[in-house]
């Protein structure tokens, strides 16, 4: 046995790459491991060879076990609207209402209103004719509903027109004869040649005449030739003793007669 070692030593030694057969029949490879003699006994063999080569990959395992149970995820967006449920069933009779007002009642009540609105338009009514009185007390002059009055003072058109405004009438705005009449009384009360401007103008339309409120004229008592534009620059009116009308420029100073109705 032991020539049989020498052999094989010998064997690696000289050729590098051999295969030695052992007692027991198998054989090993002594190439890349000339230091260890692996075939035969190794009871008096020399140090041990170094790792074989890994072996091929293995065949694939079978299929693990199921894993435990993962955490609880994040809550998930609303869902959607569900369908609408079964109509209720029919709630019980309520209890009785008080007793309505009868047809004649509320025909009663109603007249007590319109006694209680009647009265107050009659000191309505009264507190405007007292009013009045006080208009005509200074030299103030009456046409129907229509009051006539003057400060005394003269004033240019624009002037005139925003006093009787500020004073809760307008610019005297004869519309019959009768307040034509009414506003000439005035007049008189001031002098012989006294003319006063009225709430008439061609301001916006050169020849055409209209109240302040913007409405075409439906009374008119012009002198013979007016209203002429005298100069192209006349497109106030004013009113004369005689009661007649003329056109002129509107920077004149003219009497404040203002109407209050
Ligand atoms: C006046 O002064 P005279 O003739 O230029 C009057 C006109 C009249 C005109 C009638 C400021 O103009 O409005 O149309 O007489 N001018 C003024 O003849 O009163
Ligand atoms: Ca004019
Ligand atoms: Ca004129």
């Amino acid at each position: 046995m032991r020539s049989m070692q020498l052999f094989s030593f010998l064997l690696c030694v000289l050729f590098l790459d051999a295969h030695i057969t052992t007692d027991n029949g198998k054989c090993e490879d002594v190439s890349h491991n000339c230091a260890v003699i692996s075939c035969g006994t190794h009871s008096h063999s020399g140090l041990p060879g170094r790792d074989g080569r890994d072996g091929k990959e293995g065949e694939k395992g079978e299929k693990g076990e199921r894993g435990a149970q993962g955490s609880r995820g994040i809550q998930g967006p609303p869902g959607k609207l569900g369908p609408p449920g079964v109509k209720g069933e029919r709630g019980s009779v309520g209890q009785k209402g008080e007793q309505g007002i009868s047809a004649t009642s509320e025909v009663d009540v109603v007249k007590q209103q319109l006694n209680a609105f009647q009265r107050e338009l009659e000191t309505f009514q009264a507190s405007l004719a007292k009013y009045k009185k006080i208009l005509l007390f200074h030299g103030g002059k009456q046409s129907g509903d229509k009051v006539f009055v003057t400060n005394g003072l003269e004033e240019n058109f624009e002037n005139a027109q925003r006093t009787c405004k500020e004073a809760g009438g307008a610019l005297a705005t004869p519309k019959s004869a009768a307040e034509n009449s009414a506003a000439q009384e005035i007049l008189h009360t001031k002098g012989e040649t006294v003319k006063a401007f009225l709430g008439i103008s061609d301001l916006q339309v050169e020849g055409v005449f209209r109240y302040l409120t913007g409405e075409k004229i439906i009374f008119t008592n012009w002198n013979l030739g007016e209203p002429n534009n005298s100069k192209d620059n006349e497109d106030c009116v004013e009113i004369q003793d005689n009661g007649k009308w003329n056109d002129i420029p509107c920077n004149l100073l003219r009497l404040v007669i203002c109407e209050f109705q």
